[in-house]
């Protein structure tokens, strides 16, 4: 018997095989779970409906976070067919990518509104729709995902910095709140991974290469390494866990000189 046999999980952020998401959502199947997916419009459903499929997965659905209405058909979909829902996987976030280099004092109104949108305040609008479903089953387990940049300043992280900062607090307010309903909400902080995301960052690997150097392990995490602690997340072992953010970093955070 799997750690998650019988758990029904929705991914949102699965781009490619790259992905974090993508980690976990196979690390998910592994341990029993039944998995729906949703991506960023078309040019991403070709990528995704292929990897979903792989996985057995029946639910594959467009879900642009922007959008209240796409976001309400996400768990109409899943209310029809499964009828509750145990565990949500958030693991998107974006800025305009001028923002993302540059000073921070640059950063133009609508450029913050959009990363804040998108990075955080979708971590609310999704919890929010996955409440009665979880409530149907008795509880469940939100995660998302975060970067050591809402805490300290990291070259070129700029908003997306503030956004974390808003998404890790955001936990623990959607904690506080769904706790009555048995439903957890805990963020994990990855170290760097060369994903998607990560692609034309400047000094990227000077960053690899630093965690390499400094962090306790003395190497860089992969996306498995969070998959595991996303599928502890997920389960009753971490029933008593809410509200945090957990470390998945090779204990880089932990360093101070
Ligand atoms: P990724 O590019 O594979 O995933 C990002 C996802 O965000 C993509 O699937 C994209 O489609 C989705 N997305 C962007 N805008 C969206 C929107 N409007 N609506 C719905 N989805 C949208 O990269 P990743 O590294 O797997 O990133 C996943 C999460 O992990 C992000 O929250 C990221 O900040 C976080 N993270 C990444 C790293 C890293 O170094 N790669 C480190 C720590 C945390
Ligand atoms: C992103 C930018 C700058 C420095 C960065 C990152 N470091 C790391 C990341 C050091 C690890 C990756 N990361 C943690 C992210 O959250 C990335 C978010 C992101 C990336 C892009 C790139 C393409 C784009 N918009 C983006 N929006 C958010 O156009």
């Amino acid at each position: 018997m799997g750690l998650l046999t019988g758990k029904k999980a929705v991914i949102f952020g699965v781009a490619n095989e790259r992905s974090i998401a993508w980690a976990i959502a196979k690390k998910l199947k592994e341990e029993g779970a039944e998995l729906a997916f949703t991506y960023l419009g078309e040019l991403m459903e070709k990528r995704v409906r292929p990897l979903a499929e792989s996985l057995g997965a029946e639910i594959i659905i467009p879900c642009d976070v922007t959008s209240d209405t796409e976001i309400e058909s996400v768990f109409n979909m899943l209310d029809a067919t499964w009828g509750s829902l145990d565990i949500l996987v958030h693991s998107l976030a974006f800025a305009n990518k001028e923002e993302l280099k540059g000073g921070f004092a640059d950063t133009s109104r609508e450029g913050f509104a959009l990363a804040l949108d998108i990075s955080a305040y979708s971590l609310v609008a999704l919890s929010r729709g996955a409440r009665p479903l979880m409530q149907a089953a008795g509880g469940g387990s939100i995660i998302t995902m975060t970067y050591y940049g809402a805490e300290k300043v990291i070259a070129n992280y700029n908003v997306m910095g503030v956004a974390k900062a808003a998404l890790e607090c955001s936990t623990m307010y959607l904690a506080d709140d769904l706790g009555r309903s048995n439903i957890r909400v805990n963020a994990i902080s990855a170290g760097p991974i060369k994903t998607l995301a990560a692609m034309g960052i400047s000094g990227f690997r000077t960053i690899l290469d630093k965690v390499e150097e400094s962090a306790p392990l003395r190497r860089n995490v992969t996306q498995d390494d969070v998959a595991g602690t996303a599928a502890f997340l997920a389960s009753d072992l971490s029933r008593g866990v809410t509200g945090e953010t957990i470390y998945v970093d090779a204990g880089f955070n932990i360093k101070g000189m």
